[in-house]
């Protein structure tokens, strides 16, 4: 079945009828659904499938084994997220075994398929939770006290989910049979559109970090309330997002978004008493983000005082900027020589195994370049195409 095929099959998993948009959190029905079609994708290839005790889904073509050159990626999403972010990886995984064997490709290595659990953080807030998981770069207890919208622990949900809390945390055993990592991706940004190339190779991750913003104040009563007796939290957190705004706007090439805002208790004829809202600032320089961040935090310090409020800015999240393995990016670009060399504002789970082991990233043309929308979109000859690029560049690994 060809990748458009895959991606067709799954189309209606978790996606919302009316925007369009996916939501697909980590051990939802929609995620577990999506699970239990790549298992039943890779069974049907012939491969050894088998589920770990972080919650990451191996699929084998062959035995697992030290040298073994692995590819996949995830399957969970933003909210109102597109279809390829994530499935573009893990159904061109699945072509790409086919077109090894079209080709009587007899790998000297074994080949692994890895879907990673919670790469987006969207329901944990922590990005790439199961490569951290895999890597140690998260303890386990840490991971396990992690709690969603609904206060429910990642504990729980994994027990829900059939994965025994208590054994998740660092796997050498499994992080040693990766010989190499190699993750395809729709690309989130404007690259290859412009470079009229259907494959780029990845350079770089942009270093990332999240970071909560609480604000608290007075909450009363929206009719009885005179403006100048308030404390209103709401009115503080919408100056500190425009400040924000102003402040990273004062810095070449740095990014910051507010995306999710959210008052307690969300009444409309209540002043709030509380409002959440998260960070999201990227920088290729890691000391520029800190640094901004730490300007970021000063202001809403002023703020809160000026509106007779409180905040506390508290880190979530943090991942470093990656350079990717240059010698694996020269494998990549043997296999593909027509393939530009192009960096990424996106995190990703070969981001985090890249420190571990020698990591890199294909990315497949996205011609508005529009992600983390439900207008995310490659063109069908695009998406086909990268189980061939991915199989280009993994046959020359598998010798
Ligand atoms: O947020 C990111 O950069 C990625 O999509 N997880
Ligand atoms: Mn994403
Ligand atoms: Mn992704």
């Amino acid at each position: 079945m060809t990748v458009t095929g895959m991606l067709s099959a799954i189309e209606r998993i978790g996606r919302d009828p009316k925007s369009g948009g996916y939501y697909r959190p980590v051990m939802s029905t929609a995620e577990l659904d999506l699970r239990t079609w790549f298992i039943g994708e890779a069974e049907a290839r012939g491969l050894d499938v088998d589920t770990d005790r972080n919650g990451i889904i191996w699929a084998w073509w062959g035995a697992p084994r030290a040298g073994s050159v692995v590819t996949g990626s995830h399957l969970d999403s933003v909210p109102g997220g597109g279809a390829f972010d994530g499935p573009l990886g893990v159904a061109a995984a699945l072509a790409a075994v086919d077109v090894l064997r079209e080709r009587e490709v007899q790998p000297a290595r074994s080949l692994a398929i890895a879907v990673f659990p919670e790469e987006e953080g969207s329901r944990f807030g922590l990005a790439c939770l199961g490569s951290r998981l895999l890597t140690g770069k998260i303890t386990a207890d840490h991971a396990r006290a992690l709690t969603d919208r609904e206060g429910d622990t990642l504990a729980d949900v994994f027990a829900r989910g059939g994965i025994d809390p208590r054994r998740i945390g660092r796997d050498d055993e499994a992080l040693g049979r990766i010989g190499r990592f190699i993750e395809l991706h729709i690309e989130q940004g404007r690259g290859l559109i412009d470079l009229n190339e259907p494959i780029a190779i990845a350079s770089s991750v942009l270093g990332h970090g999240r970071w909560r913003v609480r604000v608290t104040g007075q909450g009363n009563h929206a009719g009885t309330t005179l403006m100048r007796d308030r404390s209103d939290p709401v009115v503080a957190a919408a100056a500190m997002v425009g400040a924000v705004s102003a402040l990273t706007r004062e810095v070449d090439d740095a990014r910051a978004t507010v995306g999710r805002f959210e008052p307690f208790p969300g009444g409309t004829n209540v002043i709030a008493s509380a409002v959440d809202f998260w960070l999201d600032a990227r920088h290729l320089d890691d000391a520029t983000t800190r640094a901004l961040v730490a300007r970021i935090a000063a202001a809403c310090e002023e703020i809160a005082a000026a509106h007779g409020c409180a905040v506390t800015v508290s880190e979530e999240s943090w991942s470093p900027t990656v350079d990717f393995d240059a010698g694996v990016a020269r494998e990549l670009g043997a296999a593909l020589p027509s393939a530009p060399l192009l960096g990424t504002g996106a995190g990703h789970d070969a981001g985090i195994l890249s420190e571990f082991v020698p990591s890199g990233m294909l990315f497949t043309r996205n011609p508005s370049g529009i992600s983390h929308s439900p207008e995310e979109h490659a063109e069908d000859a695009d998406a086909n195409h990268s189980a061939v690029a991915l199989a280009d560049a993994l046959q020359g690994m598998l010798r």
